[in-house]
């Protein structure tokens, strides 16, 4: 094939994968969901998880390029210095220019590599300029979030059992809540995450975020999403028997949609300044259906 047939080829693969990507996410607004066969990260759900695909991308060419050198240069060495055709061997020990190259290089390899990582660390790390405040807090075994700016509502978020799920929504068992964490798009979020028992994590990949829930400290983050849709995440840190049992979902709506849900929460959930539920018993088995899993919600 001609280069420009072999383009043709990559183009057309390209296509069918952001077709495959995209259909899911056409029929509900977007899905920020993990799916069957998926390769690569999930689709950006606002500026932070597109400032990781633009790092992603960049490391993965260095090391597609590393690879294919190292790879190329092992091939040739072993071809060229094969002991038939090198009966002595060569006894060179020394040479300095090989060796100032193979120090050089790798740090500038380096240096490229960790200039855009601090940025992004950095941009991750908070907002300066927030829209709104949500507080999220990891318990055993449920996320409890507060809206502070609005009223001060507070509610917790529990999986919805899977025979309780529509067949549609059935592959979203494990990731679908009953109570989702509700957000305007286009508004920078502050996350303050706070711990109540062991460390938990937020974390929701096609936003970008993650930041650990820890008893005893109060830790800021921050999301966007530029586009309406369900973000899924979990609980990415080991945090006892039912870790399994804390999934996220973020929806992203128009600020309209927003100040309607507000107006809702704040009759249908309690304030957050009233007393906490208690902790689920860390003596409670582990739910293995959903009959346990509607005991542990009691
Ligand atoms: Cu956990």
């Amino acid at each position: 094939m001609r280069l420009s047939d072999w383009k043709r080829l990559g183009a057309a693969i390209g296509g069918l994968v952001a077709a495959a990507a995209a259909t899911p996410a056409m029929a509900e607004g977007m899905v920020g969901a993990p799916h069957a066969w998926g390769m690569g990260l999930q689709q950006a759900g606002g500026p932070i998880k597109e400032a990781i695909h633009h790092f992603n991308d960049l490391v993965f060419a260095i090391i597609v390029v590393i690879t294919i050198f190292v790879a190329g240069l092992l091939a040739w060495c072993m071809w060229r210095f094969r002991a038939s055709v090198n009966p002595v061997p060569s006894t060179t020990s020394h040479h300095t220019m090989l060796e100032v190259a193979w120090t050089v290089v790798p740090v500038v390899i380096l240096l490229v590599i960790a200039i855009p990582s601090f940025r992004l660390i950095y941009f991750e790390d908070r907002t300066p300029d927030a829209d709104i405040t949500i507080n999220v807090q990891g318990r055993q075994w449920y996320w409890h979030y507060a809206y502070p700016d609005n009223g001060n509502f507070a509610f917790d978020s529990y999986p919805i059992p899977e025979d309780q799920l529509p067949p549609e929504r059935r592959h979203l068992y494990r990731l679908a809540v009953d109570n989702e964490l509700v957000i305007p798009i286009g508004a920078n979020v502050r996350v303050v995450t706070q711990g109540y028992d062991v460390i938990h994590s937020f974390f929701v990949p096609a936003l970008g975020v993650q930041r650990y829930s820890i008893p005893g400290r109060t830790i800021e983050t921050w999301m966007r999403a530029d586009h309406e849709g369900v973000f899924y995440g979990q609980c990415n840190q080991i945090c006892g028997t039912n870790h399994w049992f804390m999934p996220i979902a973020v929806r992203a709506v128009s600020r309209e949609d927003f100040d309607k849900w507000v107006a809702e929460a704040r009759t249908r959930f309690a304030r957050a300044d009233e007393p906490a539920a208690p902790a689920v018993s860390t003596a409670t088995p582990a739910p293995t259906d959903t009959v346990q899993i509607a005991e542990a919600r009691r």
